[in-house]
């Protein structure tokens, strides 16, 4: 990696920013050759470098000599990289260190693809060398995105509004041709669509529940691409078919369930799990629903917390059961349930004439983390027979950690399970699961026997030809990224990665404990790794609660995240929930991040904040 104290330049010299190539592939774009010159005697600093870095330059010359170099190089370009190769003899012979590997920020070019075109590619004949040279490079581009992306000088995201993007930035045009484009435009493509996307795998990526780069997920989920299979039957994904059900398993083994209970598959997101549960449910009380439709049940009702995923709605409202057939559940302050608010809730339904039949309790709701208490509400869905549904889409995750898998005691009461890896347990996105404690429920409720894909007589055992369990057809391999990382860190691993994730919670806590210019949501200690607060500008702090205050610290956040996304060091969410006006979520998933990012994300919404306000209050 370059580093400031290795390099210093005489004055004057020339970087190209963008674009990356050395060799610019003629009639497709433009080259836009930008030249930063060094004053006399200034050395290279972290500034100029993360400048650099943040824009995926190539320094391409090093000295006086090299200040006409952007025409010459396009006149001069030849295919095979000549330019290249000179410009290496320059690098190597220079006062410059220059980047040497892969970890570097350059994706330099060894090979100029301006005239290959796919066709050239296998199934070519001869096709296969022109293949891997083309992945070559590709990888490069790749490898040098997943360090850019643990790197902390680089930004998290470099922000283009829609109509930018969709005008085309600098040879990027999302347009589609008539006519083939080369390699060279492709690679170029690709290196551009990571370059204007937003790093979720930086240590100060706060935004999303999902976060990080796990490079052994990453590694899973490029095999799983290459392998381009089906998850449908076992003829043609024996092995990862045996995965999913060894994973399976292992995750139901964790909830608690005994070995003749369980059952499961991956689907594509804690929303389809959950619609999952609300449909196996249904058919569980009511099989009929299968072949008689909702017009065959009476009004079926179900309960969910006020602060759970809206999923439980849009499931009531997908499978024909309707939103306002969901009964919104009070919490407490907390964000949990109330347990009695919660029977009661059920006992009015029930003198309504309708039929309770499925409770969702969240094991770590999105915005606070809360943990509903599972235990309580098993106990009334026991006593009055209904479907306990328990969404650990965020909160399976620490299921995996000793010290905090306390928080979802009773879990192993429900009688459906989501758990997303691809949120605490980091694994690349998408990786949620359904767990179903009754086997044979899935088959029972989703099966239709398409005989050109589910053959009885075929010469296998037909019971690993799991695609009938499931609502899809085609399904994609999202077991195999899971199932390699698990290698990579075992159990235990998981559990120290959850922990640390907590730690980063606790350390954000105390320091916004400490500060007069914040204020958090809910007093106490976070339960999961959400942090909630505002940013509190001068003006307001010592201003009496009130209508007056509320409209103007709901206008911060918004000012604050816009600004930042522009600058693009760093990415936090926001929200208004209930009665609390518009404030932050900090979330900790991605095992990257220290407690140096913590701070810097409090001094960046501090420095942001009090710039913004004091423009606004001077009416700048
Ligand atoms: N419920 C999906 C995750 C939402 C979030 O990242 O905040």
């Amino acid at each position: 990696m370059v580093s400031s104290d290795q390099i210093q330049v005489e004055y004057p010299c020339v970087i190209m920013l963008p674009p990356p190539r050395l060799v610019p592939p003629r009639g497709i774009y433009s080259t836009k050759p930008f030249q930063v010159y060094l004053m006399e005697g200034q050395q290279w600093n972290s500034e100029i470098l993360d400048k650099l870095h943040s824009q995926n330059s190539i320094i391409c010359g090093l000295t006086m000599d090299y200040l006409q170099l952007p025409e010459s190089i396009i006149e001069n370009a030849k295919p095979g990289g000549q330019v290249l190769a000179e410009s290496k003899q320059h690098r190597n012979s220079s006062d410059i260190n220059p980047p040497q590997t892969a970890s570097d920020n350059t994706c330099s070019i060894t090979k100029d693809f301006s005239c290959i075109y796919s066709k050239d590619l296998l199934p070519a004949l001869s096709g296969e060398d022109t293949t891997k040279d083309f992945f070559q490079e590709l990888v490069n581009i790749l490898l040098s995105y997943v360090c850019k992306s643990f790197r902390r000088s680089s930004k998290v995201l470099d922000f283009h509004h829609p109509h930018q993007l969709r005008e085309g930035l600098e040879g990027f045009s999302l347009e589609l041709p008539d006519q083939p484009e080369n390699l060279e435009q492709l690679l170029v493509d690709c290196r551009d669509t990571l370059k204007y996307g937003v790093k979720t795998g930086h240590p100060r990526f706060f935004n999303q529940l999902s976060s990080g780069l796990d490079v052994i997920g990453l590694a899973g989920e490029w095999l799983t691409s290459t392998a381009n299979t089906n998850m449908f039957t076992y003829e043609v994904s024996p092995v990862f078919i045996l995965m999913e059900e060894v994973l399976l398993r292992k995750m139901q083994e964790i909830v608690g369930w005994s070995e003749e209970e369980g059952d499961g598959v991956f689907c594509p997101g804690g929303t389809m799990s959950n619609l999952y549960s609300v449909l196996l449910a249904r058919y569980h009380f009511f099989p009929e629903v299968k072949t008689k439709g909702m017009t065959a049940l009476p009004r079926l009702i179900l309960f969910t917390s006020a602060h759970s995923h809206y999923s439980v709605k849009k499931s009531a409202a997908v499978l024909g059961i309707g939103s306002e057939n969901v009964v919104v559940v009070k919490c407490n302050d907390r964000g949990k349930m109330i347990p009695a608010e919660l029977e009661s809730s059920i006992i009015t339904a029930k003198d309504q004439g309708c039929v309770p039949f499925y409770v969702n309790a969240t094991a770590g709701t999105t915005v606070y983390g809360a943990f509903d208490p599972l235990n309580a509400i098993a106990d009334i869905c026991e006593s009055h027979g209904l479907w306990l549904h328990v969404d650990a889409a965020w909160g399976g995750g620490l299921l995996m950690s000793n010290l905090h898998r306390v928080k979802l005691q009773g879990i192993e009461r429900a009688w459906s399970v989501t758990w997303n890896p691809h949120k605490m347990m980091g694994a690349p996105l998408q990786c949620s699961a359904i767990l179903v404690k009754k086997r044979g429920l899935l088959k029972d409720c989703n099966q239709m026997c398409a005989e050109y894909l589910f053959q009885t007589d075929k010469h296998y055992d037909t019971s690993y030809d799991t695609g009938d369990k499931t609502i899809q057809c085609g399904r994609h391999v999202d077991v195999f990224k899971l199932w390699l990382m698990w290698k990579a860190k075992g159990s235990e691993g998981f559990g120290s990665q959850v922990n640390k994730c907590l730690e980063n919670a606790e350390h954000l806590f105390d320091k916004l404990n400490q500060r007069p210019d914040f204020e958090l949501v809910f007093k106490s200690k976070p339960e999961h790794s959400n942090v909630c607060f505002w940013y509190i500008p001068p003006s307001l702090r010592n201003m009496p609660p009130g209508p007056e205050r509320n409209r103007r610290l709901h206008e911060v956040a918004p000012k604050i995240k816009a600004k930042m996304m522009e600058q693009g060091m760093a990415m936090i969410g926001y929200q208004p929930l209930g009665d609390k006006v518009n404030f932050f979520r900090c979330v900790f998933s991605n095992p990257a991040t220290q407690t140096e990012d913590v701070d810097y994300l409090l001094e960046e919404i501090a420095s942001l904040g009090h710039d913004i306000c004091i423009r606004i209050e001077t009416n700048l």
